[in-house]
């Protein structure tokens, strides 16, 4: 019997990730945790507490209490809110990853772990077209520095302490559930938000601006798929490219046009359009379909379309 932890569960992942591995593992054994309460779907339906990943004393009371088996660790500072309290967000990202990894060591009973890494351990000098797994990581960011810290911490509690902590480096995440929590990618989510309130968007990139991204859906999918995989499938104990779509946001903004025509984007770059410079336009996930079968579902038609129905519905809610 599995008893999943997951922290950071209020946020843009942990809303959709806990609902769905709840359908899986049933209510009752997936205990949502965060600094705040999570929606209602998630604390009415099952466990939840308010949980500090930095407050080692309860963390470990509460894994050994609820006889958690596995842990989904996504509490982060994301990009351009890191840039913005840099000492705070490097505490909170690495002091909070290493936590849970002492964690896995000292606590049998947790099998397995999983802990998102980000496009953003890629820097100015990696190749930026279809960028492959291994190549240069040179961050400029200080949450790109953390996520490759991260991912040389997770190679190394595998290969000493025999951890089986398993991580994806997510492209920009796409959903209307709840709202992205402070990236460069966030506009991507903004736009239908005020495409569909003000029929017009002021962005904080250059038009012709391209990042990989992803629907949730698929990403849920591959976070499951991959932890799912039998361990001798995981070659890669640092952190799995994952691809997704290309596009910029001149190319949403026409696909928004198609559903809106009087919809109206400006742009008005700021200190992130240099955070987005330095990552990837697009990413080469080959190594993540040939070990444990992730794939991308949902282009750029699609996704405008299902955006757009789900925020109405959530605005009119
Ligand atoms: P988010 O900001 O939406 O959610 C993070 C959650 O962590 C928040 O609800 C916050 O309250 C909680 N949190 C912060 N500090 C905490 C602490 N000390 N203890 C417990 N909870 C705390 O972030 P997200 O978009 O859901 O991202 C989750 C993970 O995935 C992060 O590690 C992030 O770096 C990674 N990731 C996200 C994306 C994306 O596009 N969303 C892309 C790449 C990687
Ligand atoms: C961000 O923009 O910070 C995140 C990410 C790609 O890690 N969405």
């Amino acid at each position: 019997m599995e008893n999943i932890l997951i922290i950071g569960a209020a946020g843009q992942i942990g809303s959709e990730l806990t609902l769905a591995l709840r359908k899986i593992y049933g209510n009752e054994h997936v205990f949502a945790t965060d600094l705040i309460k999570p929606s209602k779907d998630i604390s009415k339906e099952g466990p939840w507490a308010i949980l500090d990943v930095l407050d080692n004393k309860r963390l470990v009371h509460y894994v050994i209490r609820h006889k958690i088996t596995q842990i989904y660790h996504l509490a982060a500072v994301l990009s351009s809110n890191a840039e913005r309290i840099p000492i705070q967000a490097w505490n909170i990202n690495m002091d909070g990853l290493m936590n849970i990894l002492d964690l896995a060591k000292e606590i049998p009973e947790i099998k397995k772990v999983f802990w998102p890494s980000s496009i953003a351990v890629f820097g100015p000098t990696t190749p930026r077209q279809n960028t492959p797994q291994l190549t240069i990581t040179e961050p400029s960011t200080v949450y790109g520095i953390s996520k490759i810290a991260g991912e040389r911490w997770c190679e190394y509690y595998y290969k000493n302490y025999g951890i089986d902590v398993r991580s994806i480096r997510y492209p920009g995440l796409i959903s209307y559930k709840t709202e992205p929590g402070g990236g460069t990618t966030d506009y991507a989510v903004e736009i239908f938000y005020e495409a569909v309130r003000t029929g017009k968007y002021e962005c904080f990139l250059e038009k012709d601006t391209y990042l990989p991204m992803m629907f949730m859906s698929d990403a849920i999918q591959a976070t499951i798929n991959l932890m799912e995989a039998k361990p001798e499938k995981i070659k890669v104990r640092s952190s799995y490219n994952l691809g997704g779509v290309s596009f910029s946001p001149d190319d949403i903004s026409k696909e928004i046009k198609k559903h809106i025509p009087d919809f109206e984007i400006t742009y008005n770059p700021d200190f992130r359009q240099q955070i987005a410079e330095s990552w990837p336009e697009s990413i080469d996930d080959k190594k993540a379909q040939e070990d444990w079968g992730c794939k991308t579902t949902v282009e750029i038609e699609e996704m405008t379309k299902l955006m757009l129905e789900g925020v109405k519905e959530k605005l009119t809610k």
